[in-house]
């Protein structure tokens, strides 16, 4: 007759139980069961807590992605406008603005839709920052500390050389560096380190006004 061996543990079990009464569990059984659902337990939960950092991981990236991406396409707008690209020194990008036109050129005055005229044609004569009388007005983004910074023209003034203060738009940049590929194509790369993870960006955008 055929018989099916048991697992060794029952065997075991069944032999300690046969030591002692057999109706109930003796005090060996229970540790042991205790040792075995001990065992259990704490492997579901190795692999609960392996999952759930797997899965804080991945939304902690793509949150640094989020943001970075933001930082990037701010970059490369204004860059695909304008006719004069700088890098005045590694972690800094100068471009000359000639994308903006919420202000009337005139009065200054804040108008969503524009009045036809970019923001930097500061004589608003159609040509932009031709000469001394509408001078090249600059973004400029520059990583500072840990953050990426943009520095856009004011023009809500009269004033061809205001500026508005410094603007955040990345944080916990560890690295900015933009290069020309050529003479109107720049590479910038973005990296990003929230101290549990890091993630490095890398785009190119082409000026369309230059050669
Ligand atoms: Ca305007
Ligand atoms: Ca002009
Ligand atoms: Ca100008």
């Amino acid at each position: 007759m055929r018989t099916i061996k048991k697992p060794l543990i029952f065997t075991a079990l069944k032999k300690i139980s046969d030591l002692g009464d057999n109706s109930g569990l003796t005090l060996i059984e229970l540790l042991i069961s205790i040792l075995i659902l001990s065992i259990v337990v704490v492997g579901l939960h190795q692999a609960l807590d392996t999952s759930l950092t797997a899965y804080d991981d991945t939304s902690d990236k793509r949150e640094l992605l989020a943001r970075g991406r933001f930082a990037m396409e701010r970059m490369v707008r204004f860059l695909q406008e304008t006719d004069l690209i700088q890098i005045p020194s590694p972690d800094e990008l100068k471009v000359s603005e000639r994308l903006l036109d919420t202000y009337n050129n005139f009065n200054h005055q804040y108008m969503p839709g524009g009045d036809g005229y970019l923001d930097a044609d500061e004589d608003q004569d159609g040509l932009v920052n031709e000469d001394a009388t509408d001078p090249i007005t600059y973004v400029t983004f520059k990583l500072n500390g840990g953050n990426l910074e943009e520095e856009l023209p004011n023009y809500k003034t009269g004033s061809t050389g205001d500026y508005l203060g410094w603007k955040v738009i990345c944080e916990q940049v560890t690295g900015f560096s933009c290069s020309f590929l050529t003479s109107n194509v720049l590479e910038i790369q973005l990296t990003l380190n929230d101290g549990k993870s890091e993630v490095s960006l890398k785009t190119r955008a082409k000026a369309r006004l230059l050669n």
